[in-house]
Protein backbone atom coordinates (compact mmCIF):
# COMPACT_ATOMS: atom_id res chain seq x y z
CA UNK A 1 0.00 0.00 0.00
CA UNK A 2 1.36 3.15 -0.93
CA UNK A 3 1.91 6.02 1.28
CA UNK A 4 0.04 9.50 0.94
CA UNK A 5 -0.68 12.25 2.50
CA UNK A 6 -4.32 12.28 2.09
CA UNK A 7 -4.23 8.37 3.50
CA UNK A 8 -2.24 9.88 6.74
CA UNK A 9 -4.63 13.31 7.24
CA UNK A 10 -7.74 14.09 9.19
CA UNK A 11 -10.28 16.13 7.41
CA UNK A 12 -12.51 18.77 9.25
CA UNK A 13 -15.93 19.81 7.57
CA UNK A 14 -17.17 23.10 7.57
CA UNK A 15 -20.61 24.54 7.07
CA UNK A 16 -19.68 27.73 6.11
CA UNK A 17 -23.39 29.66 7.14
CA UNK A 18 -22.79 28.16 10.21
CA UNK A 19 -19.65 28.45 11.33
CA UNK A 20 -18.70 32.06 12.66
CA UNK A 21 -20.11 35.22 11.53
CA UNK A 22 -17.69 38.35 11.20
CA UNK A 23 -20.38 40.73 10.78
CA UNK A 24 -23.56 40.57 12.16
CA UNK A 25 -25.47 39.72 9.65
CA UNK A 26 -26.66 36.53 10.62
CA UNK A 27 -24.93 34.23 8.76
CA UNK A 28 -21.24 32.82 9.24
CA UNK A 29 -18.38 34.20 6.43
CA UNK A 30 -14.82 33.70 5.60
CA UNK A 31 -13.66 36.40 7.93
CA UNK A 32 -15.54 34.13 10.59
CA UNK A 33 -13.29 30.81 9.03
CA UNK A 34 -10.03 32.76 9.58
CA UNK A 35 -10.76 33.81 12.60
CA UNK A 36 -11.09 30.11 13.91
CA UNK A 37 -7.92 28.71 12.23
CA UNK A 38 -6.54 28.61 15.13
CA UNK A 39 -8.74 26.77 16.76
CA UNK A 40 -8.30 24.55 13.84
CA UNK A 41 -4.66 23.95 14.52
CA UNK A 42 -5.11 23.40 18.00
CA UNK A 43 -7.25 20.61 17.14
CA UNK A 44 -4.52 19.47 14.87
CA UNK A 45 -6.65 18.56 11.40
CA UNK A 46 -4.44 18.53 8.19
CA UNK A 47 -7.32 19.50 5.73
CA UNK A 48 -10.56 21.55 6.09
CA UNK A 49 -13.06 20.76 3.78
CA UNK A 50 -15.48 24.03 2.83
CA UNK A 51 -18.60 23.39 1.87
CA UNK A 52 -20.00 25.82 -0.97
CA UNK A 53 -19.13 29.21 -0.92
CA UNK A 54 -20.12 30.51 -4.60
CA UNK A 55 -22.49 32.74 -5.68
CA UNK A 56 -25.67 30.72 -5.06
CA UNK A 57 -29.94 31.64 -4.43
CA UNK A 58 -29.31 29.44 -1.83
CA UNK A 59 -32.13 27.03 -2.41
CA UNK A 60 -30.29 24.06 -1.42
CA UNK A 61 -28.16 25.91 1.25
CA UNK A 62 -25.34 26.52 -1.60
CA UNK A 63 -25.74 23.27 -3.30
CA UNK A 64 -27.04 25.25 -6.08
CA UNK A 65 -24.41 27.02 -7.75
CA UNK A 66 -24.90 30.15 -10.02
CA UNK A 67 -21.29 30.83 -10.70
CA UNK A 68 -17.91 28.55 -10.09
CA UNK A 69 -15.32 30.77 -9.99
CA UNK A 70 -16.77 33.56 -7.99
CA UNK A 71 -17.17 34.09 -3.75
CA UNK A 72 -20.44 34.70 -2.63
CA UNK A 73 -20.81 37.98 -1.01
CA UNK A 74 -22.62 36.82 1.84
CA UNK A 75 -19.11 34.81 2.85
CA UNK A 76 -16.50 37.68 1.71
CA UNK A 77 -14.51 38.32 -2.10
CA UNK A 78 -12.45 36.35 -3.52
CA UNK A 79 -9.21 38.81 -1.80
CA UNK A 80 -10.92 37.16 1.68
CA UNK A 81 -10.95 33.49 -0.17
CA UNK A 82 -7.02 34.24 -1.05
CA UNK A 83 -6.52 35.13 2.46
CA UNK A 84 -8.18 32.37 3.78
CA UNK A 85 -5.76 30.19 1.62
CA UNK A 86 -2.61 32.16 2.74
CA UNK A 87 -3.23 32.04 6.60
CA UNK A 88 -4.02 28.01 5.82
CA UNK A 89 -1.00 27.44 3.88
CA UNK A 90 0.68 28.99 6.50
CA UNK A 91 -0.51 26.91 9.17
CA UNK A 92 -0.03 23.19 7.35
CA UNK A 93 -3.86 22.97 6.93
CA UNK A 94 -4.71 22.39 3.40
CA UNK A 95 -8.33 23.12 1.98
CA UNK A 96 -10.15 20.60 0.07
CA UNK A 97 -13.11 22.98 -2.36
CA UNK A 98 -16.98 21.65 -2.77
CA UNK A 99 -17.64 20.90 -6.41
CA UNK A 100 -21.18 20.47 -7.25
CA UNK A 101 -21.16 19.94 -11.16
CA UNK A 102 -23.90 16.58 -11.36
CA UNK A 103 -26.09 19.86 -11.10
CA UNK A 104 -25.98 23.50 -11.18
CA UNK A 105 -28.65 26.48 -9.84
CA UNK A 106 -31.50 27.35 -12.24
CA UNK A 107 -29.84 30.65 -11.79
CA UNK A 108 -26.76 29.67 -13.41
CA UNK A 109 -26.14 31.85 -16.86
CA UNK A 110 -25.81 28.19 -18.38
CA UNK A 111 -29.14 27.33 -17.73
CA UNK A 112 -30.76 30.69 -18.57
CA UNK A 113 -29.37 30.36 -21.60
CA UNK A 114 -30.78 26.83 -22.04
CA UNK A 115 -34.23 27.36 -20.88
CA UNK A 116 -34.40 30.11 -23.71
CA UNK A 117 -35.08 28.18 -26.96
CA UNK A 118 -34.68 24.57 -28.06
CA UNK A 119 -32.26 25.63 -30.55
CA UNK A 120 -30.00 27.99 -28.00
CA UNK A 121 -26.19 26.75 -27.85
CA UNK A 122 -26.63 26.03 -24.09
CA UNK A 123 -29.78 24.23 -24.40
CA UNK A 124 -27.90 21.25 -24.65
CA UNK A 125 -25.69 21.16 -21.52
CA UNK A 126 -28.87 20.27 -19.72
CA UNK A 127 -31.48 17.61 -20.18
CA UNK A 128 -35.11 18.40 -21.96
CA UNK A 129 -37.57 15.89 -23.31
CA UNK A 130 -40.90 16.41 -24.28
CA UNK A 131 -43.54 15.12 -22.21
CA UNK A 132 -45.10 11.68 -22.45
CA UNK A 133 -49.29 11.68 -22.80
CA UNK A 134 -49.43 15.34 -21.18
CA UNK A 135 -47.11 14.02 -18.37
CA UNK A 136 -43.40 13.95 -17.23
CA UNK A 137 -40.89 12.38 -19.53
CA UNK A 138 -40.45 9.47 -17.17
CA UNK A 139 -41.51 8.03 -13.42
CA UNK A 140 -38.54 8.83 -11.83
CA UNK A 141 -38.57 10.73 -8.30
CA UNK A 142 -36.78 13.47 -7.17
CA UNK A 143 -34.57 13.17 -3.72
CA UNK A 144 -36.79 16.09 -2.48
CA UNK A 145 -40.16 14.70 -3.20
CA UNK A 146 -42.42 15.31 -6.19
CA UNK A 147 -41.54 13.86 -9.96
CA UNK A 148 -37.73 14.66 -10.90
CA UNK A 149 -38.66 16.78 -13.71
CA UNK A 150 -40.29 20.24 -13.97
CA UNK A 151 -41.85 21.65 -17.17
CA UNK A 152 -41.26 24.71 -18.72
CA UNK A 153 -43.91 26.69 -21.00
CA UNK A 154 -41.03 28.86 -22.79
CA UNK A 155 -40.82 25.45 -24.75
CA UNK A 156 -43.45 23.05 -23.54
CA UNK A 157 -40.71 20.73 -22.21
CA UNK A 158 -39.31 19.21 -19.03
CA UNK A 159 -35.81 19.22 -17.79
CA UNK A 160 -34.62 17.13 -15.81
CA UNK A 161 -33.44 17.49 -12.21
CA UNK A 162 -32.49 14.73 -9.64
CA UNK A 163 -32.79 17.28 -6.75
CA UNK A 164 -34.73 20.23 -6.24
CA UNK A 165 -36.41 22.24 -8.90
CA UNK A 166 -33.83 24.79 -8.86
CA UNK A 167 -31.46 22.22 -9.36
CA UNK A 168 -31.14 20.92 -13.16
CA UNK A 169 -29.14 18.06 -13.98
CA UNK A 170 -25.69 18.70 -16.26
CA UNK A 171 -26.04 17.07 -19.60
CA UNK A 172 -22.70 14.95 -18.96
CA UNK A 173 -22.92 13.58 -22.70
CA UNK A 174 -22.17 16.68 -24.03
CA UNK A 175 -18.55 17.26 -24.29
CA UNK A 176 -18.35 21.28 -24.06
CA UNK A 177 -19.90 20.45 -20.52
CA UNK A 178 -17.02 18.16 -19.26
CA UNK A 179 -14.90 20.73 -20.88
CA UNK A 180 -16.56 23.46 -19.00
CA UNK A 181 -15.75 21.56 -15.98
CA UNK A 182 -11.94 20.48 -16.20
CA UNK A 183 -12.13 24.30 -17.40
CA UNK A 184 -13.58 25.18 -13.42
CA UNK A 185 -11.90 22.59 -11.39
CA UNK A 186 -8.28 23.92 -13.30
CA UNK A 187 -8.80 27.60 -12.14
CA UNK A 188 -9.61 26.48 -8.57
CA UNK A 189 -6.16 24.18 -9.09
CA UNK A 190 -4.36 26.85 -10.23
CA UNK A 191 -5.07 29.11 -7.24
CA UNK A 192 -3.53 26.38 -5.07
CA UNK A 193 -5.66 24.53 -3.83
CA UNK A 194 -5.62 21.07 -2.42
CA UNK A 195 -8.52 18.96 -3.90
CA UNK A 196 -12.03 18.44 -4.08
CA UNK A 197 -14.85 16.46 -2.83
CA UNK A 198 -17.24 15.80 -5.39
CA UNK A 199 -20.76 16.31 -4.87
CA UNK A 200 -22.77 13.35 -5.65
CA UNK A 201 -20.29 12.05 -8.52
CA UNK A 202 -21.73 8.80 -9.37
CA UNK A 203 -24.90 10.28 -10.74
CA UNK A 204 -23.19 11.87 -13.53
CA UNK A 205 -23.94 9.45 -16.18
CA UNK A 206 -27.76 8.43 -16.86
CA UNK A 207 -29.19 5.13 -18.72
CA UNK A 208 -29.60 6.27 -22.01
CA UNK A 209 -32.95 6.45 -22.97
CA UNK A 210 -34.26 7.40 -18.94
CA UNK A 211 -36.46 4.60 -18.51
CA UNK A 212 -39.25 4.40 -16.55
CA UNK A 213 -38.22 3.24 -13.01
CA UNK A 214 -40.13 0.14 -12.23
CA UNK A 215 -43.05 0.45 -9.63
CA UNK A 216 -41.98 -0.64 -5.92
CA UNK A 217 -44.83 1.49 -4.18
CA UNK A 218 -47.96 2.59 -4.52
CA UNK A 219 -46.47 6.45 -5.02
CA UNK A 220 -46.73 8.33 -8.27
CA UNK A 221 -43.13 8.79 -8.60
CA UNK A 222 -40.54 6.20 -8.50
CA UNK A 223 -36.68 5.55 -6.97
CA UNK A 224 -34.75 5.00 -9.99
CA UNK A 225 -31.41 5.30 -8.23
CA UNK A 226 -30.69 1.96 -10.89
CA UNK A 227 -30.54 4.66 -13.67
CA UNK A 228 -28.35 7.17 -12.58
CA UNK A 229 -26.22 5.98 -9.83
CA UNK A 230 -22.76 4.45 -11.27
CA UNK A 231 -24.73 5.34 -14.94
CA UNK A 232 -22.53 3.07 -17.63
CA UNK A 233 -20.07 6.19 -18.60
CA UNK A 234 -19.10 7.26 -15.07
CA UNK A 235 -15.84 5.42 -15.21
CA UNK A 236 -15.08 7.18 -18.60
CA UNK A 237 -16.01 10.45 -17.53
CA UNK A 238 -13.90 10.26 -14.13
CA UNK A 239 -10.68 8.97 -16.21
CA UNK A 240 -10.81 11.57 -18.41
CA UNK A 241 -11.43 14.13 -15.71
CA UNK A 242 -8.02 12.40 -13.82
CA UNK A 243 -5.87 13.04 -16.97
CA UNK A 244 -7.00 15.74 -18.38
CA UNK A 245 -6.55 18.05 -14.88
CA UNK A 246 -6.19 16.05 -11.64
CA UNK A 247 -3.23 13.80 -13.00
CA UNK A 248 -1.50 17.45 -13.32
CA UNK A 249 -1.98 18.13 -9.48
CA UNK A 250 -0.65 17.03 -6.17
CA UNK A 251 -3.78 16.83 -4.95
CA UNK A 252 -6.64 14.61 -3.81
CA UNK A 253 -10.02 13.89 -4.68
CA UNK A 254 -13.31 11.87 -2.43
CA UNK A 255 -16.64 11.53 -4.30
CA UNK A 256 -19.66 11.69 -2.53
CA UNK A 257 -21.42 8.33 -3.77
CA UNK A 258 -24.79 7.75 -2.44
CA UNK A 259 -25.20 4.01 -2.53
CA UNK A 260 -21.74 2.97 -3.37
CA UNK A 261 -21.04 -0.87 -2.92
CA UNK A 262 -17.38 -1.67 -2.08
CA UNK A 263 -17.11 -3.19 -5.84
CA UNK A 264 -18.21 0.47 -6.86
CA UNK A 265 -15.34 1.96 -4.32
CA UNK A 266 -12.35 -0.43 -5.74
CA UNK A 267 -13.08 0.86 -8.71
CA UNK A 268 -13.40 4.40 -8.72
CA UNK A 269 -10.26 4.76 -6.14
CA UNK A 270 -8.05 1.50 -6.95
CA UNK A 271 -4.42 2.21 -6.04
CA UNK A 272 -3.46 1.50 -9.84
CA UNK A 273 -6.30 2.34 -11.71
CA UNK A 274 -8.57 4.56 -9.61
CA UNK A 275 -10.08 8.26 -10.73
CA UNK A 276 -10.87 9.22 -7.31
CA UNK A 277 -9.00 8.76 -3.97
CA UNK A 278 -11.70 7.96 -1.59
CA UNK A 279 -15.02 7.83 -1.41
CA UNK A 280 -18.06 9.10 0.76
CA UNK A 281 -19.89 5.67 1.08
CA UNK A 282 -23.46 5.75 2.98
CA UNK A 283 -23.82 1.72 4.24
CA UNK A 284 -24.13 2.96 7.75
CA UNK A 285 -25.66 5.89 7.35
CA UNK A 286 -28.80 3.58 5.91
CA UNK A 287 -28.46 0.99 8.67
CA UNK A 288 -32.54 0.08 9.52
CA UNK A 289 -34.41 0.30 7.16
CA UNK A 290 -35.19 -1.91 4.23
CA UNK A 291 -33.31 -1.11 1.14
CA UNK A 292 -36.94 -1.09 -0.51
CA UNK A 293 -38.22 1.71 1.60
CA UNK A 294 -34.92 3.84 -0.50
CA UNK A 295 -35.91 7.64 0.03
CA UNK A 296 -38.19 7.40 2.47
CA UNK A 297 -36.42 5.10 4.55
CA UNK A 298 -33.90 8.07 5.50
CA UNK A 299 -36.83 9.32 7.92
CA UNK A 300 -37.18 5.50 9.67
CA UNK A 301 -36.76 6.63 13.06
CA UNK A 302 -35.72 3.17 15.15
CA UNK A 303 -33.04 1.27 17.12
CA UNK A 304 -30.31 0.37 14.61
CA UNK A 305 -28.28 -2.83 15.17
CA UNK A 306 -24.69 -2.83 16.43
CA UNK A 307 -24.21 -6.12 14.63
CA UNK A 308 -25.33 -5.17 11.27
CA UNK A 309 -23.03 -2.27 11.70
CA UNK A 310 -19.85 -4.19 12.24
CA UNK A 311 -21.18 -6.26 9.57
CA UNK A 312 -21.03 -3.16 7.21
CA UNK A 313 -18.00 -1.79 8.62
CA UNK A 314 -16.06 -5.02 8.56
CA UNK A 315 -17.40 -5.49 4.62
CA UNK A 316 -15.88 -2.03 3.68
CA UNK A 317 -12.45 -2.24 5.79
CA UNK A 318 -11.84 -6.01 4.66
CA UNK A 319 -12.62 -5.46 1.07
CA UNK A 320 -10.98 -2.32 0.56
CA UNK A 321 -7.56 -3.31 2.11
CA UNK A 322 -4.85 -3.55 0.02
CA UNK A 323 -6.86 -2.50 -3.46
CA UNK A 324 -8.93 1.25 -2.62
CA UNK A 325 -9.22 3.35 -0.25
CA UNK A 326 -12.05 4.09 2.64
CA UNK A 327 -12.99 7.38 4.06
CA UNK A 328 -15.35 6.99 7.02
CA UNK A 329 -17.35 9.98 8.93
CA UNK A 330 -19.62 9.86 11.49
CA UNK A 331 -21.68 12.96 10.35
CA UNK A 332 -21.60 15.94 7.63
CA UNK A 333 -24.36 18.80 7.47
CA UNK A 334 -26.71 16.24 5.61
CA UNK A 335 -26.51 13.99 9.10
CA UNK A 336 -27.85 14.43 11.99
CA UNK A 337 -25.16 14.87 14.73
CA UNK A 338 -23.00 11.44 15.33
CA UNK A 339 -23.40 11.24 19.58
CA UNK A 340 -27.30 11.75 18.83
CA UNK A 341 -27.41 8.88 16.27
CA UNK A 342 -24.65 6.65 17.53
CA UNK A 343 -24.23 7.54 20.98
CA UNK A 344 -26.40 9.33 23.95
CA UNK A 345 -26.98 13.24 23.85
CA UNK A 346 -27.91 12.86 27.52
CA UNK A 347 -26.59 11.18 30.38
CA UNK A 348 -23.40 9.71 29.02
CA UNK A 349 -22.92 12.43 26.38
CA UNK A 350 -19.36 12.74 27.33
CA UNK A 351 -18.39 9.23 27.45
CA UNK A 352 -19.86 8.67 24.01
CA UNK A 353 -18.98 11.13 21.66
CA UNK A 354 -15.37 9.93 23.05
CA UNK A 355 -16.29 5.92 22.31
CA UNK A 356 -17.70 7.47 18.89
CA UNK A 357 -14.26 9.26 17.81
CA UNK A 358 -12.25 6.34 19.29
CA UNK A 359 -14.59 4.53 16.50
CA UNK A 360 -13.52 7.17 14.02
CA UNK A 361 -9.74 7.08 13.87
CA UNK A 362 -9.15 4.15 15.17
CA UNK A 363 -10.76 2.42 11.83
CA UNK A 364 -8.80 2.19 8.49
CA UNK A 365 -8.96 5.11 6.67
CA UNK A 366 -9.13 9.05 6.51
CA UNK A 367 -11.37 10.27 8.76
CA UNK A 368 -13.36 13.36 8.73
CA UNK A 369 -14.92 15.50 11.32
CA UNK A 370 -17.80 17.88 11.26
CA UNK A 371 -17.87 20.94 12.67
CA UNK A 372 -19.00 20.55 15.93
CA UNK A 373 -18.39 17.09 16.39
CA UNK A 374 -15.27 17.91 18.61
CA UNK A 375 -17.24 19.30 21.08
CA UNK A 376 -20.08 17.14 21.32
CA UNK A 377 -22.67 18.90 19.53
CA UNK A 378 -26.18 17.11 19.66
CA UNK A 379 -29.25 17.32 17.70
CA UNK A 380 -31.76 19.88 18.04
CA UNK A 381 -35.71 19.77 18.69
CA UNK A 382 -37.53 23.00 17.58
CA UNK A 383 -41.22 22.75 18.07
CA UNK A 384 -42.39 24.52 14.96
CA UNK A 385 -41.81 23.59 11.64
CA UNK A 386 -41.09 27.79 10.67
CA UNK A 387 -37.86 27.37 12.60
CA UNK A 388 -36.64 24.92 9.99
CA UNK A 389 -34.86 25.75 6.56
CA UNK A 390 -33.34 22.86 4.90
CA UNK A 391 -35.40 22.15 1.94
CA UNK A 392 -35.74 18.62 2.13
CA UNK A 393 -37.23 18.82 5.69
CA UNK A 394 -39.66 21.51 4.63
CA UNK A 395 -40.73 19.32 2.03
CA UNK A 396 -40.95 16.45 4.07
CA UNK A 397 -43.47 18.08 6.30
CA UNK A 398 -45.30 19.46 3.46
CA UNK A 399 -45.95 16.00 1.92
CA UNK A 400 -46.60 14.02 5.79
CA UNK A 401 -48.67 16.88 7.49
CA UNK A 402 -49.80 19.05 4.61
CA UNK A 403 -50.37 16.31 1.83
CA UNK A 404 -51.23 12.92 3.23
CA UNK A 405 -52.82 14.35 6.66
CA UNK A 406 -50.29 12.02 9.13
CA UNK A 407 -49.83 12.63 12.47
CA UNK A 408 -47.51 16.14 12.85
CA UNK A 409 -45.90 14.35 15.96
CA UNK A 410 -44.64 11.64 14.54
CA UNK A 411 -43.63 13.73 11.36
CA UNK A 412 -41.43 16.10 13.76
CA UNK A 413 -40.33 13.10 15.62
CA UNK A 414 -38.71 11.94 12.41
CA UNK A 415 -37.18 15.28 11.13
CA UNK A 416 -36.19 15.75 15.31
CA UNK A 417 -33.96 12.27 14.66
CA UNK A 418 -32.89 12.47 10.65
CA UNK A 419 -33.17 16.13 9.74
CA UNK A 420 -30.51 17.73 7.96
CA UNK A 421 -31.00 20.83 10.47
CA UNK A 422 -29.79 18.99 13.11
CA UNK A 423 -26.16 19.66 11.65
CA UNK A 424 -26.65 22.95 10.13
CA UNK A 425 -27.48 24.90 13.77
CA UNK A 426 -24.78 27.29 14.68
CA UNK A 427 -21.26 26.57 15.80
CA UNK A 428 -21.14 26.55 19.54
CA UNK A 429 -18.20 28.97 20.32
CA UNK A 430 -19.50 30.36 23.74
CA UNK A 431 -22.02 30.86 26.48
CA UNK A 432 -23.11 34.75 25.30
CA UNK A 433 -25.48 35.59 23.49
CA UNK A 434 -26.57 33.26 19.83
CA UNK A 435 -23.64 30.63 21.45
CA UNK A 436 -21.24 33.36 20.15
CA UNK A 437 -21.69 32.69 16.61
CA UNK A 438 -23.27 35.94 15.32
CA UNK A 439 -24.29 39.83 17.05
CA UNK A 440 -27.38 39.69 14.62
CA UNK A 441 -29.91 37.10 14.10
CA UNK A 442 -28.65 33.89 13.02
CA UNK A 443 -30.16 32.43 9.83
CA UNK A 444 -31.15 29.37 11.71
CA UNK A 445 -31.95 29.43 15.67
CA UNK A 446 -28.78 28.26 17.67
CA UNK A 447 -29.39 25.28 19.63
CA UNK A 448 -30.55 26.01 23.45
CA UNK A 449 -28.05 23.71 25.06
CA UNK A 450 -25.14 26.12 23.73
CA UNK A 451 -25.24 27.28 27.88
CA UNK A 452 -23.18 23.66 28.41
CA UNK A 453 -21.97 22.40 25.63
CA UNK A 454 -19.46 25.36 23.41
CA UNK A 455 -16.16 25.61 22.48
CA UNK A 456 -14.84 28.29 25.12
CA UNK A 457 -16.11 25.30 27.77
CA UNK A 458 -14.19 22.49 26.37
CA UNK A 459 -11.18 24.04 25.69
CA UNK A 460 -11.05 24.80 29.50
CA UNK A 461 -11.88 21.48 30.53
CA UNK A 462 -8.90 19.27 29.97
CA UNK A 463 -11.08 15.90 30.15
CA UNK A 464 -13.26 17.29 27.96
CA UNK A 465 -14.11 15.76 24.44
CA UNK A 466 -12.24 18.78 22.55
CA UNK A 467 -8.99 17.30 24.55
CA UNK A 468 -10.02 13.53 23.42
CA UNK A 469 -9.84 14.40 19.73
CA UNK A 470 -6.80 16.35 20.26
CA UNK A 471 -4.90 13.20 21.32
CA UNK A 472 -6.69 11.05 19.18
CA UNK A 473 -5.68 13.32 16.05
CA UNK A 474 -2.10 13.48 17.64
CA UNK A 475 -1.65 9.49 18.32
CA UNK A 476 -2.76 9.08 14.30
CA UNK A 477 0.29 11.12 13.84
CA UNK A 478 2.90 9.14 15.61
CA UNK A 479 1.24 5.69 14.97
CA UNK A 480 1.30 4.14 11.30
CA UNK A 481 -0.42 1.35 12.52
CA UNK A 482 -3.70 3.91 12.52
CA UNK A 483 -3.33 4.58 8.91
CA UNK A 484 -1.87 1.47 7.56
CA UNK A 485 -2.58 -1.22 9.65
CA UNK A 486 -5.04 -3.82 8.74
CA UNK A 487 -8.36 -4.92 10.39
CA UNK A 488 -9.85 -7.72 11.76
CA UNK A 489 -13.00 -8.14 13.51
CA UNK A 490 -13.65 -9.82 17.22
CA UNK A 491 -16.70 -10.65 18.52
CA UNK A 492 -18.62 -10.64 15.62
CA UNK A 493 -22.01 -11.31 17.56
CA UNK A 494 -21.39 -9.51 20.51
CA UNK A 495 -24.76 -7.33 20.95
CA UNK A 496 -22.87 -4.27 22.71
CA UNK A 497 -19.21 -4.68 22.41
CA UNK A 498 -17.80 -3.81 18.92
CA UNK A 499 -14.23 -5.04 19.01
CA UNK A 500 -11.07 -4.97 16.67
CA UNK A 501 -7.72 -5.61 16.09
CA UNK A 502 -5.72 -3.57 13.81
CA UNK A 503 -2.13 -4.68 12.71
CA UNK A 504 1.35 -3.65 10.94
CA UNK A 505 4.73 -4.81 10.84
CA UNK A 506 4.39 -7.18 13.86
CA UNK A 507 2.10 -4.32 16.10
CA UNK A 508 -0.71 -4.95 17.21
CA UNK A 509 -3.10 -2.89 18.88
CA UNK A 510 -6.63 -3.58 20.15
CA UNK A 511 -9.97 -1.90 20.31
CA UNK A 512 -12.59 -2.61 22.09
CA UNK A 513 -15.45 0.01 22.50
CA UNK A 514 -19.11 -0.68 24.04
CA UNK A 515 -21.59 0.76 22.53
CA UNK A 516 -24.02 0.82 25.11
CA UNK A 517 -24.93 2.06 28.78
CA UNK A 518 -24.43 -1.25 29.66
CA UNK A 519 -21.57 -3.13 31.75
CA UNK A 520 -20.68 -5.77 29.36
CA UNK A 521 -17.78 -7.94 29.63
CA UNK A 522 -15.06 -8.09 27.29
CA UNK A 523 -13.21 -11.53 27.37
CA UNK A 524 -10.40 -11.46 24.58
CA UNK A 525 -10.75 -15.02 22.41
CA UNK A 526 -7.83 -17.40 23.73
CA UNK A 527 -6.21 -17.68 20.07
CA UNK A 528 -4.87 -13.70 20.94
CA UNK A 529 -1.92 -14.01 22.47
CA UNK A 530 0.51 -11.69 24.04
CA UNK A 531 3.54 -11.29 26.54
CA UNK A 532 2.60 -7.57 26.88
CA UNK A 533 0.22 -5.03 26.79
CA UNK A 534 -0.22 -1.00 27.13
CA UNK A 535 -2.96 0.56 27.74
CA UNK A 536 -2.56 3.56 24.94
CA UNK A 537 -6.10 4.82 25.24
CA UNK A 538 -9.09 4.95 27.49
CA UNK A 539 -12.25 7.60 27.47
CA UNK A 540 -12.30 6.88 31.72
CA UNK A 541 -9.61 6.87 33.79
CA UNK A 542 -8.56 2.91 33.71
CA UNK A 543 -5.71 1.17 35.40
CA UNK A 544 -3.29 1.09 33.00
CA UNK A 545 -2.18 -2.10 33.89
CA UNK A 546 -5.73 -3.81 33.71
CA UNK A 547 -5.35 -7.05 31.74
CA UNK A 548 -6.83 -7.04 28.78
CA UNK A 549 -8.00 -10.37 28.36
CA UNK A 550 -10.63 -10.20 30.13
CA UNK A 551 -12.69 -6.74 31.75
CA UNK A 552 -16.28 -5.52 32.61
CA UNK A 553 -16.68 -1.94 30.56
CA UNK A 554 -18.45 0.94 31.66
CA UNK A 555 -21.09 2.82 29.77
CA UNK A 556 -19.68 3.54 26.53
CA UNK A 557 -16.32 2.76 27.33
CA UNK A 558 -13.56 2.47 25.32
CA UNK A 559 -9.94 1.40 25.52
CA UNK A 560 -6.95 0.63 23.01
CA UNK A 561 -4.56 -1.58 24.01
CA UNK A 562 -1.18 -2.42 22.33
CA UNK A 563 -0.14 -5.90 22.44
CA UNK A 564 3.46 -7.08 22.18
CA UNK A 565 4.18 -10.50 20.70
CA UNK A 566 7.20 -11.91 22.55
CA UNK A 567 9.13 -12.45 19.61
CA UNK A 568 8.12 -9.02 18.59
CA UNK A 569 9.81 -7.95 21.78
CA UNK A 570 12.86 -9.95 21.26
CA UNK A 571 14.04 -8.28 18.04
CA UNK A 572 13.01 -4.75 19.44
CA UNK A 573 16.12 -5.51 22.10
CA UNK A 574 18.31 -7.08 19.49
CA UNK A 575 17.87 -3.55 17.10
CA UNK A 576 18.58 -1.30 20.25
CA UNK A 577 21.49 -3.45 21.33
CA UNK A 578 22.66 -3.21 18.13
CA UNK A 579 22.48 0.58 17.66
CA UNK A 580 24.80 0.81 20.74
CA UNK A 581 28.05 2.04 20.74
O1 LIG B 1 -26.08 15.10 -1.00
C1 LIG B 1 -26.34 13.96 -1.76
C2 LIG B 1 -27.39 13.11 -1.32
O2 LIG B 1 -27.52 11.98 -1.77
C3 LIG B 1 -28.42 13.66 -0.43
O3 LIG B 1 -29.65 13.25 -0.95
C4 LIG B 1 -28.29 13.16 0.91
O4 LIG B 1 -28.34 11.76 0.89
C5 LIG B 1 -29.44 13.70 1.67
O5 LIG B 1 -29.18 15.04 1.89
C6 LIG B 1 -29.61 13.02 2.95
O6 LIG B 1 -30.75 13.50 3.51
C7 LIG B 1 -25.35 16.12 -1.62
C8 LIG B 1 -25.10 17.25 -0.66
O7 LIG B 1 -24.27 16.79 0.36
C9 LIG B 1 -26.41 17.77 -0.17
O8 LIG B 1 -26.26 18.76 0.79
C10 LIG B 1 -27.16 18.32 -1.36
O9 LIG B 1 -28.45 18.67 -0.99
C11 LIG B 1 -27.23 17.32 -2.50
O10 LIG B 1 -26.02 16.63 -2.74
C12 LIG B 1 -27.55 18.03 -3.79
O11 LIG B 1 -26.45 18.80 -4.19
Amino acid sequence: MKRRWWKEAVVYQIYPRSFLDSDGDGMGDLHGIIAKLDYLNQLGVDVVWLSPIYPSPGDDGGYDVSNYCEIDPAFGTMTDWEGLLREMHGRGIRLLMDLVVNHTSDEHPWFVESRKSRENEYRDYYIWRPGKEGREPNNWASHFGGSAWAYDAVTDEYYLHLFSTKQPDLNWENPRVRTEIHGIMTWWLEKGIDGFRLDVINMISKVPGLPDAPVVSGERYQWAGQYFLHGPRLGEYLREMRETVLSKYDVFVVGETPGATTEHAIDLTHEEAGSLDMVFQFEHMDLAPPKALARVGKWHVGPWDLIELKQVMTRWQKELEGKGWNSFYLSNHDQPRSVSRFGDDGRYRVESAKMLATFLHMLHGTPYVYQGEEIGMTNVRFESIGEYRDLETLHFYQEWVDRRRSDPHEVMAAIHAKGRDNARTPMQWNASDHAGFTTGTPWIKVNPNYRQINVEQARADPSSIFHYYRRLIELRRQHPIMVYGSYELLLDAHEQIYAFLRSLHGERWLVVLNFTADLPVFALPSTITFSQHELILSNYPSDSRADPRLFRLQPYEARVYRLDRAQHKAREVRNDAGDGP
